[in-house]
């Protein structure tokens, strides 16, 4: 029986023809990296090939609408160029820094061109005593929707916003026998990129 909770029965989209972003702060690092892990499995085991997924870090989760909204123009501009915007998955390096948005063609020969079908932001909030965590987590949601608007890219929502650490390895799989919605986030990814193409 399907559970209450989630998107329902597991649904096949083929993600071989996708570009996927990946956005994600860097702050509660070890939380960041599971769902990373995770989100990047469930696109490789839709066929999105690893060329193109691109992603690219930032410190905090603040920063994650202006970040999704640079690397989305950025790859419409690099579309109508001939380079193409390379993959640096590397977490914390320096080819995850939006430096590495230059357009100057570091692509690979193996890297599709083209905007991105769906961006996914990542980002882990952990209540703190301060009111800091309501007013982050607000701001960061509605700037989410709003990039997502104004742009028509589907952004997939990858905020956890927990009151403590261990709600937040409860959803990142990082306790045993949790589940990691990092995994849901790359399937929500591929079903939206895929229909994005259908809708347009
Ligand atoms: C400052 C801060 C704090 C206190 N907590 C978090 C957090 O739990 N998760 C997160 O992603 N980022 C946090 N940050 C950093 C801010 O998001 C932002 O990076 C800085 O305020 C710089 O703009």
């Amino acid at each position: 029986m399907t559970s209450l909770k989630g998107p329902g029965a597991a649904q096949q989209h083929d993600g071989s023809a996708l570009r996927i972003g990946i956005v994600h702060a860097r702050w509660n690092t070890s939380i960041i990296e599971a769902l990373l892990a995770g989100t990047k499995s469930k696109l490789l085991a839709a066929g999105v090939k690893e060329s193109n997924i691109v992603v690219q870090s930032v410190p905090g989760s603040w920063e994650l609408p202006i970040a999704c909204s640079k690397l989305y123009a950025a790859s419409q501009v690099q579309s109508t160029t001939t380079s193409s915007l390379g993959a640096g998955d590397l977490l914390g390096s320096s080819t995850t820094d939006l430096t590495a948005l230059s357009l100057s063609a570091d692509g690979k020969s193996t890297t599709s061109s083209g905007p991105f079908d769906a961006i996914i932001a990542i980002g882990v909030l952990i209540k703190g005593e301060t009111m800091h965590f309501e007013y982050i987590a607000e701001s960061v949601s509605q700037g989410l929707m709003r990039v997502q608007l104004d742009t028509g890219v589907p952004l997939i929502f990858g905020l956890l916003t927990v009151l403590d650490e261990d709600q937040a390895k409860a959803r990142a799989g990082v306790i045993s026998g949790s589940h990691n919605h990092g995994e849901d986030w790359g399937a929500a990814a591929v079903e939206l990129g895929v229909k994005k193409r259908e809708w347009a």
